[in-house]
């Protein structure tokens, strides 16, 4: 061939790579994000859906069975075709065999999760701290209440003897040694994480027996590290330990403390009217994207764009205000406490500077695609990092590092960078129109209220529903989206099928997000998709069938509102409740800690879309059938969404003969068609 010929041929080869979009339908069941796909198209504007369509997963890494962790490797022990016959004889250079292999990645996820979620958690409790000691201005101890559960929980003290008398004690010094005893959480010499005792006394018995208490946070993240380190924990079943104990410090430590403080901080939320979707975007206003994590910072932004003067200041320069609105878990924080509008979950970032209409999107931490930034570059879109651990590499990036200290002004700068960006607009705005009412704020407190009432505030009344079988069980439905499946469909398929079937749904993170735009997060959708026994619950007491529980770190309401369901039903452990755990479209290794937490506190798990231990059987079995002897909660892995559900479902009913309330269920039966499903 001719050099000029190979030339043609190299430049059809990248037009035909480069004509590799994705279909927007395929892509996402969301209608707005349907367009907005097809708007990139239109713009030559690469998406993370575009690029699920080139660039394949390697299948060793996706099973778990590739080594890294040192110079010889990477070692890759895929699977055999037709699967191991008698003994797995594969291994590593170093002779780490498959389930070794597969057991070190694993944990790894472990404490990347666990790492994420107390990091955020610590972040908090360092701003705690500095409201606490009057050192900031920016923050104030908002629900006092929750702050003398908390210190209750720490073990804190809340009164004090004066004289023989037993008085309140002064709630600015118990914030201070709150403050303290969090913080020492992280990184304390001695004894175990103060919030396991406020799971169940027979959960807390079972970690005991199996060695898995947690000593402190930052400690059980470490020892993941070392232990994978090449030559070191080289058996499976003790590697697991060690993830589990740092799982247990994710959730019943971190998360859960970063939970309580911010609650204390920015309020407990209760449930409030917002809406959800591309669609609240407005053309003419200044459009504020937060988006992240943490919401130390955004708070205080959504209390200075609120403010006259930054409203004065967004007219001057042409615009009707400002529009503020949110992608990820910093939009799951703001709705719940401020009904502030949720624009899109992890997918849908990129989409939302597509728009045209985004001035500035500002990001914290974690789930941000550094590819925002390329996206921005073709409109005028101003991407504003703010956090020393989150920078991105390309220039057109502003990086406005906040700190506590100066959050006030740190705030106003970002707001009034975006106001001055909205003459800068260059692309014509095509927002879509969808957007869906919402009622979010649901948490371990309010779930007490709405279903217990102010008179009885207790999980009484759910927990004689679940006996008289009007509620099945209980699910909870939380995690990620994930590009290499149709965008929220999975999630949305679980979801209805197990309201469908009377199981009243918590959610979180980017699940929630897809709930709330698919207008499930409503009392009316209780009518259209629940079953009769739930629909009849929730028409009554006024609630939605699936209950948004706010963020990834909010997980940890899950956990109370369990343990609180334990103690109502004269349980003896979360083991016992008719409940499970799904994350349908996950991706990230947080979405591996949380299901491990889950796993690890006694419920039944599965995910979606791939897991990563499947090229090691034999430790894969260990995590889907052996923990269940241990824990009373295992893993499972179903990719389809409707036998997903049902594999669910089945557990709860287990529960429930477990119990002996099966029989109030009878009236609800499966059609032959279902029970074949569960039964393969
Ligand atoms: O913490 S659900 S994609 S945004 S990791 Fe990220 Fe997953 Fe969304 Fe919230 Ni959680």
């Amino acid at each position: 061939m001719t050099e000029e010929k190979k030339d043609n041929v190299k430049k059809v080869v990248k037009l035909e790579k480069k004509k590799k979009l994705a279909d927007p339908v395929k892509a996402s069941c969301d209608k707005a994000s349907q367009e907005m796909i097809a708007r990139a198209h239109e713009l030559d504007v690469e998406t993370i859906f575009d690029r699920n369509e080139t660039l394949k997963p390697c299948n060793i890494g996706a099973q778990g069975t590739c080594c890294k962790n040192c110079g010889m490797g990477p070692c890759r022990l895929p699977l055999p075709k037709g699967g191991i016959e008698g003994k797995d004889e594969r291994k590593g250079m170093c002779g780490a065999t498959a389930n070794t292999i597969a057991a070190r990645n694993f944990i790894r996820m472990i404490a990347g999760g666990a790492a994420a979620h107390s990091d955020h958690g610590r972040g908090v409790a360092e701003v705690f701290l500095s409201a606490a000691r009057k050192e900031t201005d920016a923050y104030k101890i908002k629900d006092t209440d929750k702050l003398i559960d908390v210190a209750n929980a720490l073990g804190v003290a809340t009164t004090v003897e004066v004289d023989g008398e037993e008085l309140d004690r002064d709630i600015d010094e118990i914030a201070v040694e709150v403050g303290e005893v969090a913080m020492n959480e992280w990184g304390k010499s001695e004894g175990e994480l103060l919030y396991l005792k406020r799971a169940p006394e027979a959960r807390y018995e079972t970690w005991k027996k199996q060695g898995v208490l947690p000593r402190n946070i930052d400690r059980e993240i470490v020892e993941i590290m070392h232990r994978t380190h090449v030559g070191v924990d080289q058996d499976y079943k003790n590697l697991m330990k060690q993830g589990t104990r740092a799982a247990i410090a994710d959730g019943w430590g971190g998360s859960m403390l970063a939970t309580d403080l911010q609650d204390i901080l920015f309020g407990t939320p209760s449930p409030l009217l917002s809406e959800a979707n591309l669609g609240v975007m407005k053309e003419d206003y200044v459009n504020l994207i937060i988006h992240g994590h943490e919401p130390i910072l955004s708070e205080i932004i959504v209390e200075v764009a609120e403010t006259q003067e930054m409203i004065d200041y967004a007219k001057e320069k042409g615009a009707k205000g400002i529009q503020l609105s949110g992608i990820c878990c910093t939009a799951n924080e703001l709705l719940q406490r401020h009904g502030v509008p949720i624009a899109g979950n992890f997918l849908q970032q990129e989409l939302a500077i597509i728009t045209g209409a985004c001035d500035a999107m500002v990001v914290d931490v974690q789930c941000i695609m550094q590819n925002i930034a390329n996206v921005a570059e073709c409109f005028h879109t101003k991407i504003i990092t703010t956090s020393p651990i989150a920078r991105m590499e390309q220039d057109s990036v502003v990086h406005i590092e906040f700190d506590e200290h100066h959050a006030l002004e740190d705030a106003k700068r970002i707001v009034k960078l975006a106001i001055d960006n909205f003459e800068n607009r260059k692309a014509e705005v095509m927002i879509p129109k969808h957007k869906t009412p919402v009622v979010a704020g649901f948490g371990a407190e309010s779930t007490e209220y709405h279903l217990g009432g102010t008179f009885r505030g207790s999980y009484s009344t759910l927990v004689d529903n679940i006996v008289n079988g009007r509620v099945r069980g209980l699910a909870g439905v939380v995690g990620c989206n994930n590009a290499r499946t149709r965008h929220n469909e999975g999630c949305l398929t679980v979801i209805k099928e197990l309201i469908k079937n009377d199981v009243l749904v918590l959610v979180t993170g980017c699940m929630g997000i897809a709930c709330a735009e698919e207008g499930l997060l409503l009392p009316e959708a209780a009518a259209v998709y629940a079953g009769p026994g739930l629909a009849e619950v929730c028409e009554t007491v006024g609630i939605p069938p699936v209950l948004h529980f706010g963020s990834c770190v909010d997980n940890s309401r899950i956990l109370i509102a369990a343990a609180e369901a334990v103690k109502a039903g004269g349980l003896k452990d979360i083991s016992d409740v008719p409940v499970a755990g799904s994350a349908p479209e996950w991706m990230s290794e947080k979405a591996i800690s949380i299901g491990h937490y889950f796993v690890a506190s006694g419920v039944y798990t599965v995910f979606g879309v791939t897991f990563p231990t499947s090229g090691a059987p034999e430790f894969q079995k260990y995590l889907f059938e052996d923990f269940e002897k241990m824990y009373g909660g295992m893993w499972d892995f179903e990719p389809d969404p409707i036998k997903h559900a049902h594999k669910m479902i089945a557990h709860i009913d287990k529960k429930r003969k477990d119990l002996g309330i099966d029989k109030a269920r009878e009236r609800f039966l499966m059609d032959i068609a279902a029970r074949q499903e569960v039964e393969k």
